[in-house]
């Protein structure tokens, strides 16, 4: 058998796989309308891959009031509710374009694939598209300490999968994600927009870009 530059490729979810930043927006924005926080789409945008904590610290800093830590994890759970109960109604049609036909290519090229998400939610999100099966690993917020950019999460995810972190080739829609994907010695794909991902090693717009083929042909590409 051929030996490739990679063995596995990690997902990331939230923005690779399916778009939840719609529901954590709407989550989001009746909590800040409830506390008359002014919560736009555009501040929205700060918080795609980070923690829910940390995105909490970042909605509250625009009230100029400070909360007490009792106060921040009540608020917290208040917006996971809702945002669960968004996400509890998705379907298989909420999967982004050319994600299962990219799993399912590097699959029958024997590549190993999994998730690697920030998000304490992911199993019920994938149970609910109907995508489980489709990983051999998946690593989420419950199983780390540090959030992205830190490499914790992708470097767990290697060691599950029993590969290397440079023969792991990450998928992320969030400049901490890719920052994290280097961190960790891994070849970072941005997904989404080129000028905000400038620090990836190669961007695409969606999945639909993406094959076996195209990825054995990047790295002679790239050098
Ligand atoms: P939860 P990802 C991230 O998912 C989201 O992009 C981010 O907006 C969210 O705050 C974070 O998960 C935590 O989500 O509240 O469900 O634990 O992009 O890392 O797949
Ligand atoms: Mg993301």
């Amino acid at each position: 058998m051929q030996t490739m530059w990679f063995d596995a490729c990690i997902f990331d979810l939230d923005g690779v796989i399916v778009d939840t930043a719609k529901y954590h927006f709407l989550a989001w924005k009746r909590l800040a309308d409830m506390l008359d926080i002014p919560f736009s789409e555009k501040e929205n945008e700060k918080l795609k891959g980070v923690s829910r904590l940390a995105s909490l610290e970042i909605i509250l800093e625009l009230s100029g009031k400070k909360y007490t830590d009792s106060e921040k994890a009540k608020f917290a759970e208040m917006k996971n509710t809702w945002y669960v109960e968004f996400v509890s109604r998705m379907t298989p049609s909420e999967i982004l374009p050319g994600a299962i036909e990219l799993l399912t290519d590097l699959k029958s090229h024997g590549i190993k694939t999994a998730i690697g998400s920030a998000s304490k939610n992911t199993l019920l999100i994938l149970e609910k598209v109907r995508m489980k099966d489709l990983f051999d690993t998946i690593t989420d917020g419950n199983m780390v300490k540090s959030a992205k950019p830190d490499p914790e999460i992708f470097l767990v995810t290697a060691s599950m999968l029993n590969v290397k972190p440079d023969k792991c080739i990450v998928f992320e829609d969030s400049v901490a994600g890719i920052k994290a994907a280097h961190k960790a010695g891994m070849y970072g794909i941005g997904v989404g927009n080129k000028e905000i991902l400038i620090e990836a090693d190669y961007v695409i717009n969606d999945l639909s870009e993406m094959s076996f083929l195209k990825l054995t042909a990047l790295k002679t590409i790239n050098q």
